[in-house]
């Protein structure tokens, strides 16, 4: 991976200094600045992976400055520092997404964390866009609201769950199984477009519901500790019946891993961030699904602070045979295992692919290889 780069902005030399030293501990590189204008000239001449500012300098102020920023490159992240913390400058920080907001005095080493967590997030986010370079992005199909309406009601009476089994790489046991929607209505084929659909129809909700309900059943039934994979949209973590203490899922939070797609995009829930929080509390784990799929940036790691991201089949196909996907795919174990993310490679259909991945530091593999989908529950292949 490239070297980290860091732009400190304080109008305080002293402090500016201090604050390179630390950063330089971390062997990243360090510039520095002294006022907004001069930090704007620095990150238009160089790629900063990660901006810290203080707020009150004369001339543009940091909450400026990182206005300016994000215009310019929102997945930047920018640490903002403050030695008289306002409650008007937290509201603008966390309305253009400062990264975190400090107050001043802080410690070196807790300082050197922020800066770290937010250089590794920017890496992650890197990675990401390169995997969407090599998978290449979606595209979308509409069809008319009326047939869309009486596609999802088909689909509502008739779809039924299926698993798959998800193996650890150390010792090949079943980890878990991850639950996926299936149905024979032939315009809405595969759980994506379902949920496309329900999107457009604004009931999301109503189908997040019935997809648990019948989830939970037969894994709640079978004996033993296996863990359970489960798909919600970005728009279900709003729903309050995710965290109501009588759904079908709340007995089984603490084996439920809750996958959560970077196919759809997290802004349309405004409050994700604490959604998320809530549910942990309740026990859930978090997982960032179809990793190198879909939007690239840092929110859908700086939000879920997950526990698991799986990476995606378009990643994993042809794995063993194209160096660049080695590189992308052991860069990012790296980096997930210094945050204590674990790994899922899905998509595995070769015995090439499978030990690639394994060579690569991926802690879960799920794929056909190893077992297709199917009624609770299918035997694993190696
Ligand atoms: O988006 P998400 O990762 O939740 O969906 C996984 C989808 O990938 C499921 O529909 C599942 O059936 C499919 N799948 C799982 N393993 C394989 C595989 O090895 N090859 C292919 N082509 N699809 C797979
Ligand atoms: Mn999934």
């Amino acid at each position: 991976m490239n070297n980290v780069r860091v732009l400190i902005v304080d109008d305080e030399e002293m402090v500016r200094r201090g604050m390179a030293r630390t950063v330089h501990k971390l062997e990243y590189e360090v510039d520095e600045a002294s006022d907004g204008d001069g930090a704007m000239a620095a990150i238009q001449a160089n790629e900063y992976d990660v901006v810290v500012s203080d707020i009150r300098m004369p001339g543009m102020d940091g909450i400026e400055l990182l206005k300016l920023i994000a215009k310019r490159d929102p997945d930047i992240p920018v640490i903002l520092m403050s030695g008289a913390p306002s409650l008007e400058t937290a509201i603008k920080a966390v309305e253009y997404r400062a990264f975190r907001y400090l107050t001043k005095p802080f410690q070196p080493q807790e300082f050197q964390r922020v800066v770290q967590h937010a250089a590794r997030l920017r890496q992650l986010a890197q990675l990401k866009s390169q995997a969407l370079a090599i998978s290449g992005s979606p595209g979308g199909r509409e069809g008319s609201f009326e047939a869309l309406e009486a596609a999802i009601e088909r689909l509502m009476d008739s779809f039924w769950m299926a698993y798959q089994p998800i193996v650890q790489a150390a010792d090949r046991s079943i980890f878990g199984y991850e639950a996926l929607l299936r149905t024979e209505e032939p315009s809405l084929p595969h759980p994506g477009a379902a949920f496309q659909a329900a999107e457009r129809l604004q009931c999301v909700h109503r189908l997040g519901r019935a997809v648990r309900d019948r989830t939970v059943e037969p894994i709640a039934k079978a004996a033993g500790e296996n863990v359970l994979f489960l798909n919600l949209h970005p728009q279900d973590l709003a729903d309050e019946e995710l965290l109501a203490e009588d759904s079908p899922i709340a007995s089984m939070a603490w084996r439920t891993i809750l996958e959560i797609t970077e196919r759809a995009s997290l802004e349309s829930v405004p409050d994700a961030a604490d959604r998320v929080k809530l549910l942990r509390e309740r026990g859930f784990r978090i997982a960032v699904d179809d990793l190198g799929a879909g939007y690239a940036g840092l929110t859908s790691f700086a939000t879920l602070e997950p526990d698991f991201v799986k990476i995606d089949i378009s990643l994993v196909r042809g794995v063993d045979r194209d160096p660049v996907r080695q590189k992308l795919i052991r860069s990012l174990n790296k980096l997930c295992e210094e945050m204590s993310i674990q790994v899922v490679a899905e998509g595995i259909e070769t015995p090439e692919e499978r030990d690639t991945i394994i060579d690569l530091g991926c802690d879960y593999l799920q794929g056909y290889l190893l077992a297709r989908p199917g009624p609770p529950f299918p035997e694993v292949a190696w």
